[in-house]
Parts: C-alpha cells; structure tokens; sequence
C-alpha cells in the first residue's frame, strides 16, 4: 500500500509515533510518504520505501501569519497524486485533519478518491482543540475522517465527552518496537554515571508545563534524603531554563544531569532504576513505556491513559497529580526493596508487550485496508 502519513516533526509523542509507525510500515513492504514542515526526527535512516516530502511556505509580507495548513493541503493534493497514494494518514487533528480534507475535496473535484484517517493524540483533544477557536473544526474534521482512532480508551473517552461525535472511534494504542527498546548492558555508562553505586532516576519530557518537571525535581530531593541516587533530565523546552533554576534552588545540581534532547533514549534508559513522569495531562504516555520496555519501573502521575499503562502496584506505582509526597514514598519504598525492584522491573517488561509493534501495526494495516475498500 502507498501511506502518506502528515505529521508534527518535533520530539514530541505524536512525531515520534508518527515516524515510528510510517519506520514499520516501510520495513513490512508498504510505500510511505511523509509530509511536514521539517525532517521528522526519528525519521534517521534510508530506506527505498520512505520518502520525506517538505511543506515550504510561501513568504509574502502581507501574511503575518504564514498560512501552513493551506500550503499542507496543497502539498498533500500534489503527493498523493504524484505518488499515487492510496490512504492519507494524519496524525494530530489541528491542523493536520482539516487540511488533509481540505485535500480530500479538491482531489475528488479531479476524480481522486484518497481515504483519510486521522490518529487524536492527546493535546489536540484535552487542550488546544478544546479552544473556542479551534473546537468546531475539531470536531467536523472527526466527523468527517474515513476513520478516527485514539491512543489510549481514556483519550476516545474524552474526545467523545467534549466534541460533538457521530461516529465510531477505534482505540489503537501507543507501541514500541522492541528491536530498538531492550535492556542493554551499558555497565561501563552506568559506573560513569553513578560511580558509588546510586539509583538512577530518569525523566524524559518536553519540559512543557503540561509535564510537571519541577514536580520531578521535588520527588527527587525527597529520594536523596534517604536512598544515594542520581537525576538524568532527557529533553529540551520552555520549562528546562526554570527548572535548571528550581535545581540551584534545591542545591541538588550535583545530583542533576540535564542531558538535553537526545536519539538514543534507549541507551539512557537501559541504565535506569526507575522513570518518573508526574505528567498533569497524558493522553497515553509514549515516555513511560519507552522505559518499560527497558525494564524500568515508573512512579507516575494517574492522569488520562497512564493507567492503561502503568499498572499501580505491578510496573510501578499511580498517584494524584501533584501529590509529590505519595510519588517520592512509592519510589523510595521500590528503591529500597531489591526484590521487589526486581519484580516491578520484569513486570514492566512483561506489561510492554501488551503494547507490541508488531500487533499494533496489523491494527492499522486493517483500518487502511478498511478505508480503502470503502472508497
Ligand atoms: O506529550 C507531549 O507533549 C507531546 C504530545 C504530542 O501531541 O505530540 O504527546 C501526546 O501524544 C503521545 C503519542 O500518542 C502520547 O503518548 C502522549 O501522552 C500525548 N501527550 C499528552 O497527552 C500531553
């Protein structure tokens, strides 16, 4: 099949899963063409099947603001066209749904019929698209896609309890590919890391307000207190400034690594005791898995779909959002109990298969294959 698939090219969950996906699609055989403004950035290898096509805005004086969403659709009318795509799959419903339809109707004015499915990620849900601005076109560009899905039961849940839906959403979860997320032995990073044998905390965000950083730092000044442990903050934002602050504040910058945005996450994350993501809002949590996956145990926030990922008491342990107290005693209590490290650690292993790629993907093979029959 001939997949276009339109996507945020930034760190963030959605572009990263985007790119993931479209990185399977292209091994199992499929065509995959990636629309955005910028290389998306996972999309760090060659293959004969994927090709990156970028969205270049015109520049005029008169536009203030550069009109992306009328050069995508544009860029999207001449791909599937040229390429001859058979679906068009958008991931982030502003504003990659409406201009995908906006395509969608100039493309069957030529006789084109192209499906479009539109994947809801979170943000787009529970804060931008909730926007008096935006929330009319959310909800018509759901309406209107050949098929909707959303990652998490918890994020289908809320798009159908704010936006006005008459249609079916299919839950298609968040996965990982396990080629690329295992334990490695990396003893020798881990010695330069921790050279007195301290626990290894991890975060990785895009330090937005969203993910509660400086709740990460609290969480940790309380572990210090009690268990010898290091901090590795993964990412880059606009918090990460503030947050480096908050770090001289609680005099634990010795204790801290800011390591910035980086590629091999898995590395990092093979030499971890445990991941903290006290997130506010998450409509699945990508990080966590992520760690999981390398069998870390994560002490997280109970927002939006985490449950569906983070077992309480099995992979790691829920608590309230902001509840700094309860997150630092369930982190302090697995750190000090090795058995029981031990366990949660397999646990999240095993929990990470429920989130296979090579599941998930026949999932959205099947909804393309679906889209496509109908047309
Ligand atoms: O979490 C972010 O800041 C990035 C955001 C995005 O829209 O790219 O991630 C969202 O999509 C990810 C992939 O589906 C999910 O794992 C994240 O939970 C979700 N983030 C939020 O809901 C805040």
């Amino acid at each position: 099949m001939r997949v276009g698939i339109v996507c945020y090219p930034t760190f963030g969950g959605s572009g990263v899963l985007a790119t993931e996906l479209g990185k399977a699609l292209a091994n199992k055989g499929h065509e995959v063409h990636f629309i955005s403004y910028n290389q998306p950035a996972r999309l760090d290898f060659f293959s004969e099947n994927v090709f990156y096509h970028e969205v270049n805005i015109a520049k005029y004086p008169l536009f203030e603001y550069a009109p992306y969403e009328t050069a995508l659709a544009g860029k999207m009318v001449d791909i599937v066209q040229s390429a001859h795509l058979d679906v068009l799959h958008v991931h982030y419903a502003i504003p990659h749904a409406s201009a995908a339809l906006l395509a969608k109707q100039i493309l069957a004015q030529k006789g084109i019929h192209i499906p479009v499915v539109t994947t809801l990620h979170g943000t787009d849900i529970t804060l931008v698209g909730r926007e008096v601005t935006y929330e009319h076109v959310v909800s018509w560009s759901i309406n209107q896609s050949d098929a909707v899905t959303a990652v998490s039961n918890k994020l289908k849940e809320e798009t159908l309890q704010h936006f006005q839906i008459e249609r079916d959403i299919d839950v298609i979860p968040n996965f990982i590919d396990f080629n690329r997320f295992n334990k490695k032995p990396r003893e020798h990073f881990k010695q330069m890391i921790a050279p007195n044998g301290e626990k290894i905390i991890i975060h990785t965000s895009n330090f937005r307000k969203v993910k509660r950083v400086e709740d990460v730092v609290a969480i940790f000044s309380k572990i210090i207190r009690e268990i010898p442990a290091k901090l590795l903050l993964i990412g880059d934002g606009p918090e990460r400034s503030h947050i480096e602050k908050v770090c001289r504040e609680h005099n634990t910058c010795d204790w801290v690594t800011f390591l910035g945005k980086q590629e091999a996450i898995e590395e990092i994350l093979s030499i971890g005791d445990l991941f903290v993501l006290p997130s506010e809002s998450e409509s699945f949590g990508l990080a966590a898995l992520e760690a999981m996956a390398c069998e870390v145990p994560v002490i997280s926030s109970n927002a939006g779909g985490i449950p569906e990922v983070n077992i309480h008491g099995v992979t790691g342990f829920l608590s309230d959002v902001g509840d700094v107290d309860s997150m630092a005693q369930h982190a302090i209590t697995l750190l000090k109990d090795a058995e029981m490290l031990k366990s949660f650690r397999k646990n999240a292993l095993v929990q990470a298969h429920n989130f296979d790629l090579k599941s998930i993907l026949l999932q959205y093979e099947d909804i393309y294959q679906r889209v496509v029959a109908a047309q």
